[in-house]
C-alpha cells in the first residue's frame, strides 16, 4: 500500500496546511483576477480578513453562471501565455466551460491523479487500460498523466472502438481499467459477444467515474470483470479527476484530497451549511491551483462528507457517492428522485439488463416520465423473444410496484428487447427530455 505523509495528517496538520494555501489562494485571486476583486470589495472583504478556515464564509460563492459571463479566459490568474494546458466541458447550451493550467498545475494535477490510483489499487510497472476520452475532456488526459506519474505502463486507448479495446485487454494484460462505468459495462457486453469471458481477464481493479453511477452497478461491473470497481470523482472547473477516490482496501466514500481543494457542503436552497454526514451540494475552493483558482465553487453535485478516519487508515475527508446533479433530479408527482436511485433498484430485477432511460415528454399539460428498460439474453430466450406477452406485461408491473415502494415513485415502464437502448462510449446519456424539443416546436 502506498500512503503519502499527507493522508494520514492529523486533522490539525491538515487544517494548518490548508489555511495557509487558502490565504495565497484569496490574495492570488484578490489581486490577479478583477472579477474576484470586485466581488469581495463588494462585501467589504479583503484577503488579510481570512485567518481562519470558517473565514471561508465571508467569500462569495462561485456558479457555473460566473465561468460562461467570463467565457473564454476571463477568469485566469496568470497570462495566457504562462499556461500550457486548456480543457473544457461541454455543457447542455451554448458555449463550454473552459479552464487552463501551468505548468506547476499539470505537476500538481499529475501528483492528485497518481495518488488517487494508488488508492484505488494501482501499483508501478502494471499496466494501466484508459478508456476514459482524450481531447477536451479532462478524463483521458487527467488519468493519463496521473498513471504515468504513478509509474504505470499506460495504454491511451481512449473511449471507443470497442473491438480493439478487447483485443488490448487480452494482448497486453492490464491490471487496471479506467472508464466511465457505462462504457466499461458496454466492453464486458462485446467481450461475451465475441465469446469470450471478461471474468478471466487479466484486470484487477477498476477506476470509474465521471457520470453517477449506483452501488448495484458497482455490483455489476465488479462481477462481470471479477475486479474490484472504485469511484473517482472530479469536475473540470475544480482540477478534472482526481478530486476524490475511493480506496480498494475499505470501498466506503471517496477520500478528498484535502491538500488541494478545500470541501464545504451546502443546502442548495438556503446556502448554509450542512452538517457532516447531511447531504447536500459540494462547494470546493482550490487550494493549488495557478492558471485558474476557484473560490467556493458551487458544482450542483449531491453527496454528504465525513471526517471519520476511514477503515484503510487514511484520515482525509471523505465524500459519499454522488447521488446526481441537482439539475438532474426528477420531480415525480411532488417526490424528489435521482436517476441513479432508479438505477440501483432497477439492476436488481434479473431478467433486466443494465442498461435504461429516463423520458420525459409532455402531453397536453401534463408531464409523462416514461423509464425505458432491456430485457437480458436469458429473459429472452426464455420468453421466445416475445416482449408484448404475458410474462413481459407481468415483469412491468412488478419494476413498477418495485420502485413505488422504494423510491415512491409512479411511472411508465416500457419493455425493450436485449440490445434496443444506446451504448455509452462516455458519459451515458440516461435522461432524454423530449419536452424542451416540444416547447420549440
Ligand atoms: O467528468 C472529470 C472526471 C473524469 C471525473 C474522469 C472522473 C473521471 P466534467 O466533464 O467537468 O469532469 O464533469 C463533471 O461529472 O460535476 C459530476 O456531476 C459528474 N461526475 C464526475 N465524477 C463523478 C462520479 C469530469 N464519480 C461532472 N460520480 C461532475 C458521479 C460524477 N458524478
Amino acid at each position: 500500500m502506498i500512503l503519502h505523509d499527507v493522508e494520514v495528517f492529523s486533522r490539525q496538520e491538515m487544517e494548518t496546511l490548508q489555511l495557509e494555501r487558502l490565504q495565497q489562494t484569496v490574495k492570488r485571486v484578490y489581486e490577479k483576477v478583477p472579477f474576484y476583486q470586485n466581488k469581495l470589495n463588494e462585501r467589504n472583504v479583503k484577503p488579510e480578513d481570512i485567518r481562519s478556515l470558517e473565514d471561508i464564509r465571508k467569500l462569495p460563492f462561485t456558479t457555473k453562471k460566473d465561468l460562461r459571463e467570463h467565457y473564454p479566459f476571463g477568469l485566469l490568474a496568470v497570462n495566457l501565455s504562462e499556461a500550457v494546458r486548456v480543457h473544457a466541458s461541454s455543457g447542455t447550451s451554448g458555449k463550454p466551460t473552459v479552464v487552463a493550467y501551468t505548468k506547476n498545475d499539470i505537476e500538481n494535477w499529475a501528483d492528485i491523479v497518481a495518488r488517487a490510483i494508488a488508492i484505488a489499487g494501482g501499483e508501478p510497472g502494471k499496466v494501466l487500460h484508459n478508456a476514459y476520452g482524450y481531447g477536451l475532456f479532462t478524463g483521458g488526459l487527467g488519468l493519463h498523466y496521473g498513471s504515468e506519474r504513478l509509474g504505470m505502463v499506460t495504454v491511451p486507448i481512449s473511449g471507443g472502438n470497442t473491438d480493439r479495446q478487447v483485443m488490448l485487454i487480452e494482448d497486453f494484460r492490464p491490471e487496471v481499467i479506467c472508464g466511465t462505468p457505462s462504457y466499461v459495462l458496454n466492453i464486458a457486453e462485446r467481450m461475451r459477444e465475441l465469446g469470450k469471458d471478461p471474468r478471466q481477464t487479466s484486470l484487477k481493479y477498476g477506476i470509474f467515474g465521471a457520470e453517477p453511477w449506483s452501488e448495484e452497478m458497482r455490483r455489476t461491473l465488479e462481477e462481470a470483470f471479477d475486479i474490484k470497481a472504485c469511484d473517482i470523482y472530479g469536475l473540470s472547473e475544480v482540477i478534472g479527476p482526481g478530486v476524490a477516490m475511493e480506496c480498494h482496501e475499505a470501498q466506503d466514500g471517496l477520500h478528498i484530497a484535502d491538500d488541494h481543494f478545500y470541501v464545504e457542503v451546502i443546502n442548495p436552497q438556503t446556502l448554509e451549511p450542512v452538517a457532516d454526514g447531511e447531504e447536500g451540494e459540494l462547494v470546493f475552493t482550490s487550494l493549488t491551483k495557478e492558471a485558474f483558482p476557484v473560490i467556493r465553487y458551487r458544482t450542483g453535485d449531491i453527496a454528504s462528507i465525513t471526517r471519520e478516519r476511514c477503515k484503510c487508515g487514511r484520515t482525509t475527508t471523505r465524500m459519499s457517492r454522488v447521488k446526481g446533479r441537482v439539475d438532474d433530479m426528477l420531480i415525480i408527482r411532488g417526490v424528489n428522485v435521482f436517476p441513479s436511485e432508479i438505477e440501483h433498484y432497477l439492476l436488481t430485477v434479473p431478467e433486466l439488463a443494465p442498461y435504461y432511460q429516463i423520458h420525459l415528454d409532455r402531453k397536453g399539460t401534463l408531464d409523462i416520465i416514461e423509464l425505458h428498460v432491456e430485457i437480458n439474453e436469458t429473459f429472452a430466450q426464455e420468453i421466445g423473444g416475445d416482449v408484448e406477452g404475458e410474462r413481459v406485461v407481468l415483469l412491468k408491473k412488478q419494476i413498477q410496484h418495485l420502485l413505488k415502494s422504494y423510491c415512491l415513485v409512479s411511472m411508465d415502464v416500457v419493455v425493450h428487447g436485449p440490445k434496443a437502448l444506446p451504448r455509452s462510449e462516455g458519459k451515458a446519456i440516461r435522461i432524454v427530455d423530449r419536452r424542451k424539443e416540444k416547447a420549440k416546436i
